[in-house]
């Protein structure tokens, strides 16, 4: 029996990635670093999950002769770059900067109408997501969901699966009575590694991702009903 919805947040809920984006390249300009992250390389960096992971790999790939003792400088750089693209992207999204996708609210609020129960799973900060959900929710948007898997809790990144087996956990229910939903070959791994069913919606950061095994892949929510959902869960 269907239970609960467990919902990505990066290109999942919103379209987020081009502001996150934009929100790194700001940072490194705040630094004075000559670094400056083009569409297509970020795409190529997004196979890397979590913003803290990414840009420790990107500084790597920059310095392949750098020696260990450098180590704790470098924790600290990609420390305060972090702390400086967050600010920037929360303070953003507070703007309205993005916008939740279509279908998403639609669904969620169908969901809880027939007693379902919503969690989240993600690779972000919980500043990123209570940015986007108060601005598209409210204030009240965390009472929402039964379970929040987030940086701060589930700090091993998709596609390990433990930010999905952490919600379940918090849901007290078995995979078999849930479907996830995402929109990276990254987070389907997850997902699908936790036993999750997931009905994948790419973005034109995620288009190019292999999402076979995918329950559906769709364009988007907006033809994603209850009924549908359980129709798909039960095959
Ligand atoms: C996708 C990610 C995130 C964002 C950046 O998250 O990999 O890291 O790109 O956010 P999701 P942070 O699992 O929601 O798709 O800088 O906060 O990590
Ligand atoms: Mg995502």
């Amino acid at each position: 029996m269907l239970k609960a919805l467990i919902f990505d947040v990066d290109g999942t809920l919103a379209d987020t990635e081009g502001l996150h984006l934009e929100a790194f390249n700001h940072a490194f300009r705040q630094e004075g670093l000559d670094w400056h992250w083009g569409v297509d390389e970020y795409i190529r960096l997004l196979d890397i999950s979590g913003g803290r992971e990414r840009l420790m790999h990107y500084w790597h790939s920059v310095n392949p002769d750098h020696k260990e003792v450098e180590a704790g400088a470098v924790k600290d750089l990609v420390a305060r770059l972090h702390e400086t693209k967050t600010a920037y992207y929360e303070n953003a999204v507070l703007q309205g900067a993005v916008t939740l996708r279509p279908g998403v609210l639609a669904l969620m609020s169908e969901a809880r109408a027939q007693g379902l129960q919503l969690a989240i799973a993600t690779t972000t900060s919980p500043v990123n997501i209570a940015a986007l959900l108060r601005t598209a929710i409210g204030p009240d948007w965390r009472g929402h969901f039964l379970a929040v898997g987030d940086a701060s809790n589930a700090p091993i990144k998709k596609p390990h699966p433990q930010v999905y087996m952490k919600v379940l956990a918090d849901l007290g229910f078995r995979a078999a009575d849930c479907v996830a939903f995402e929109d990276s070959s990254n987070g389907l791994r997850a997902a699908a590694a936790a036993g999750l069913k997931t009905v994948v919606t790419p973005n034109r950061f995620t288009a190019h991702h292999d999402f076979k095994g995918a329950l559906r892949t769709v364009a988007d929510l907006t033809q994603v009903s209850v009924p549908r959902l359980r129709e798909w869960h039960a095959q």
